[in-house]
């Protein structure tokens, strides 16, 4: 695994992600574009509109004079090549309050990634925090590049119960979103020669910013509000889903930012090797801890404090880029009239 030293050239990463959705993705995207520790070779998107969530990536990366990073659009629909039954590919909201670019024309996530592994002088990691197709896809299209690839960092599955002080919110089996959107790729990923780091959802389901990171990104400048308001919008939506059942109020979680703030800044994250594997069906697959799974490298503790500084500081070096690229206006529709 990589791991960053001071003095060290920054780590290579791609960013897959399903960005639009969940504001997490928005928040990963922040701190792999603006932390000196990384540096973010392409962004790749996967599962559902993927041609939107590439323009709200090339948008975002606009802001932040990201003009050298390349987008791809991905994967609709997992390796069955059927849209998933159960796992909803979209919200609705994709795209609302982002300063879109025209439609052009987007390369193929599959060639964006192959173009930058094949071109990087040292492995890159892959930072997966969506479904797991686009990288499925390339690596067993191209297992030529399996070299290239210094080792596959998801968001994904679940390897202990999830509680939230001494609720129990689901048990260990949780079909969690990410891989059961994709369970084909999860499987082809786990019988694959790469390194993998899995962040599950036990894990990340404890991490949440405060009232006061809220207002520290508000704060910081056009951009801040901008990323502010992504935050209230998709707030708004998952409210209105958790209403319908009756379920509890609406929480930002820091999981995306997690994987690649962990790559900058492995301090973050207690891990521990763990054989791990896939069970279950299409509608439900879960990731268990078994003699016959395959060694990853599970994240088990996470520095939540540590986390939600990093993600603060991302949103507020972002700011500075931005204010850098357009000091004098704010882009049309980046922030709605108040
Ligand atoms: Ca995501």
């Amino acid at each position: 695994m990589p791991h960053h030293v001071a003095g060290e050239s920054p780590i290579p990463i791609v960013l897959d992600t399903d960005l639009g959705t969940d504001v997490d993705d928005l928040l990963a995207l922040i701190v792999a574009a603006t932390d000196a520790r990384l540096d973010l070779r392409a962004v790749t998107t996967v599962n559902g509109d993927t041609v939107l969530r590439a323009r709200i990536a090339r948008a975002v990366l606009d802001m932040l004079g990201r003009t050298d990073v390349p987008v791809g659009a991905g994967a609709r629909v997992g390796l069955s090549g059927q849209p998933h039954e159960t796992m909803p590919n979209s919200f609705g909201h994709e795209g609302r309050g982002v300063p879109l670019p025209p439609v052009t024309e987007i390369p193929p996530a599959t060639e964006v990634l192959a173009d930058v592994l094949g071109a990087a002088g040292q492995p890159v990691t892959l930072c997966a925090v969506g479904a797991l197709t686009n990288v499925a896809q390339l690596l067993m299209g191209r297992p030529d590049l399996l070299d290239h690839v210094a080792g596959v960092h998801l968001l994904g599955g679940c390897l202990a119960p999830i509680r939230w002080g001494r609720v129990l919110l689901a048990d260990a089996d949780f079909a969690e979103y990410n891989v059961s959107c994709d369970p084909l790729a999860l499987f082809a990923l786990l019988a694959m020669p790469v390194p993998m780091r899995i962040a599950p959802i036990d894990v990340t389901a404890s991490l949440r910013p405060t009232s006061a990171d809220r207002r520290a990104i508000a704060d910081a400048s056009w951009f801040g509000r901008f990323v502010d308001e992504q935050i209230a919008i998709w707030l708004e939506v998952l409210q209105e889903r958790l209403a319908a059942s009756g379920r509890r109020r609406a929480e930002l979680y820091l999981h995306d930012p997690l994987v690649v703030a962990a790559l900058a800044d492995p301090a973050l994250i207690t891990c521990e090797m763990l054989r791990v594997a896939a069970r279950g069906t299409a509608g439900k697959v879960s990731t268990i801890i078994s003699a016959d799974g395959r060694v990853v490298e599970a994240v088990r503790q996470v520095d939540t404090d540590g986390l939600r500084k990093a993600v603060v500081r991302g949103v507020c070096a972002a700011s500075l880029r931005a204010g850098v690229q357009d000091s004098r206006t704010v882009p049309a529709g980046a922030v709605s009239p108040s």
